[in-house]
């Protein structure tokens, strides 16, 4: 099941371990859009901070999907093309924003159970260094965004 209670995953964030002292990960604004009854994936946004003195990097994101992928955009001729990428570098001291149009995870292979409006996806990010990260992406409306795609 990849949709669990709002109440069950902010159990799941205070009883999660505190990341390692060198790279300090912070995540905020975890989002995912709706999606259409016949989308095949869909995407994952957040910002993440590093406030540690340690260059990290984001290399993979586990959910309850058959595949979960990194993802950045790139603009040929005005068309946008994604690509996979095998990590999202987060160096430290910055904050790196996973948005419409740039970095994403992608939830592929929904095969007609989209993502929903009030669903909360449940997730763990794991960095190079401060190790894995539980996080919960909540779907909004797509319209909500204020960026395209
Ligand atoms: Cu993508």
């Amino acid at each position: 099941m990849k949709r669990t209670s709002l109440t069950a995953l902010a159990l799941l964030t205070l009883t999660a371990p505190a990341a390692l002292a060198e790279s300090i990960i912070t995540i905020a604004h975890s989002k995912a859009f709706e999606t259409a009854p016949s989308a095949m994936a869909g995407g994952g946004f957040m910002e993440i901070t590093n406030t540690g003195t340690t260059d990290d990097m984001l290399i993979a994101v586990a959910a309850d999907f058959p595949r979960v992928e990194l993802h950045t955009t790139e603009f040929t001729d005005g068309v946008a093309k994604m690509m996979h990428v095998d990590g999202i570098p987060i160096p430290a001291g910055e904050t790196i924003t996973l948005e419409p149009g740039g970095f994403h995870v992608m939830f592929m292979g929904l095969r007609g159970d989209p993502l929903e409006v009030g669903e909360s996806i449940e997730a763990t990010l794991t960095f190079k260094v401060a190790g894995e990260v539980p996080i919960a992406f909540n779907v909004v409306k797509r319209d909500m965004a204020a960026h395209k795609n």
